[in-house]
């Protein structure tokens, strides 16, 4: 497997997911002062000129979430993804798509400062709800799905983490913020995130 990265990016993430599988890829770099990114050869990975991008075989996975979903297929017998059909999938999914579909969105237009739009129409509607949202989503102890660990809370987690890092969530409550500490805490977390190691 071939993943398209660069250490300033949301690729940190998938590269997150690498690690907690520990699965054997090839990193490759994409340098953007440079534009790499928007070279034809890489414009025909992932047409957004976008990082990261993971290129399995003849497969082409493209947008964080989504990569961390199929490398959690990939390795069943890791047990980073509940199994299809179960309760939990449904949850599990719904941590998987709520970060990029709004609150990704809800938290660049509140940082933009845009106010002048229908909350009712947009997908993310508004911080008060997003806020609700997400602290009622968050788990009072272990992780999204209870005792098992999996990519919901790489994709979750890991975006709560860049909230709270990066000032977008400025005051979490004690309940995400233990949540993000018992992220900050994983072995393969702390390994991905060194940025001595890029
Ligand atoms: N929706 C995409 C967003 C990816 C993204 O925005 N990547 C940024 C870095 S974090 C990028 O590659 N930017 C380069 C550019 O747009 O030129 C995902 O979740 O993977």
């Amino acid at each position: 497997m071939k993943h398209y990265f660069h250490p300033m990016s949301r690729a940190v993430t998938t590269h997150w997911m690498l690690t907690e599988l520990d699965a054997a890829h090839e990193q490759v770099f994409i340098d953007f002062p440079n534009g790499e990114n928007n070279r034809p050869e890489y414009r025909a990975i992932n047409p957004m000129g976008k990082v990261p991008a993971l290129v399995d075989g003849d497969i082409v996975v493209t947008e964080a979430a989504a990569i961390c979903a199929y490398l959690a297929d990939k390795f069943p017998e890791k047990g980073l993804a509940p199994p299809v059909g179960s309760a939990e999938r449904g949850r599990y999914y719904r941590y998987l798509f709520f970060p990029g579909t709004t609150l990704e969105p809800m938290f660049t237009v509140n940082q933009l400062g845009l106010k002048d739009y229908s909350a009712q129409s947009v997908g993310w509607g508004d911080l008060e709800r997003c806020l609700a949202t997400i602290d009622a989503m968050t788990p009072e102890e272990g992780w999204v799905l209870g005792k098992q660990f999996t990519a919901a809370d790489v994709v979750f987690g890991g975006t709560l983490d860049y909230f709270v890092r990066f000032g977008l969530l400025a005051s979490p409550s004690a309940k995400v913020s233990a949540y993000v500490s018992r992220i900050k805490a994983r072995p393969a977390y702390r390994t991905s995130h060194d940025p001595d190691l890029h």
